[in-house]
């Protein structure tokens, strides 16, 4: 005996079957312009709509998970005083990273990207979006009671969904920066998330500054990244 009840109720799928010159033109297009996607640092202040930032996470929520649990929370920081205490924590956490947590073989392979504790684009950039996972979440019974339930699959979800923020957000006319301060739990206290949530990722959004620089890198070419068997 389980105890799980089935609830799979099937319904008919929504899909359009384009010609194929069609698609292959619109995977071109996309995959050019996600090709000038650059990781940005450099932000200015310029203000950007809430409303954009809306429907880039609806894109993100669009994304596959684990038993369809969608285990994410993307909170929205835009308060310059939230946004202070956020670069202000990173920054410390970052100084000790720089200065001895990270090995020499990380720091080198850093070099290449210019990289250091300092992080302006955490208060310079008009939004960050602050990304949870949810390791466990909460489940409702008819009966109104709720239990704590597992979530299958979170960071490959989460990793899904987050893809989906940074390519909707290029595609709209946006920088953004993929910062993973380390270690990030003063992120759950500042953007006053439950402990069930796990900080995932920080992306300063934003337009970028009018002389923003970026590393000189070059992407693998398709024949080095792709295997046909
Ligand atoms: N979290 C640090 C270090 C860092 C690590 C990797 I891997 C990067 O690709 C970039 C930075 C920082 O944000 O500086």
């Amino acid at each position: 005996m389980t105890g799980v009840t089935t609830t799979y109720r099937p319904v008919p799928l929504v899909f359009e079957r384009l010609p194929e010159p069609e698609m292959i033109a619109r995977a071109r297009a996309y995959a050019d312009a996600m090709a000038r996607r650059r990781t940005v640092r450099d932000f200015s202040p310029d203000p950007v709509p809430l409303e954009l930032l809306d429907h880039a996470i609806r894109a993100a929520a669009s994304a596959p998970s684990g038993a369809h649990q969608q285990p994410w929370t993307f909170v929205v920081v835009s308060d310059p005083e939230r946004k202070r205490r956020i670069r202000e924590a990173a920054e410390e956490e970052e100084r000790v990273s720089y200065a001895g947590r990270m090995s020499d073989e990380w720091l080198a392979a850093l070099a290449p990207l210019g990289t250091d504790w300092h992080k302006p684009h955490l208060t310079d950039a008009p939004h960050l979006i602050v990304v949870f996972a949810q390791p466990t979440g909460v489940a409702a019974a008819p009966d109104g009671t709720t239990r704590k339930v597992k979530h299958y699959y979170v960071d490959e979800s989460v990793g899904i969904a987050v893809g989906m923020l940074l390519s909707c957000l290029h595609l709209a006319g946006l920088a953004t920066l993929t910062h993973t301060p380390s270690p990030m739990g003063f992120l759950r206290e500042v953007c006053e998330r439950p402990a069930h949530e796990r900080p995932y990722v920080v992306i300063p959004v934003g337009y970028p500054r009018a002389d923003a620089q970026v590393p000189d890198l070059q992407r693998k070419p398709l024949d080095e990244v792709r295997v046909r068997l």
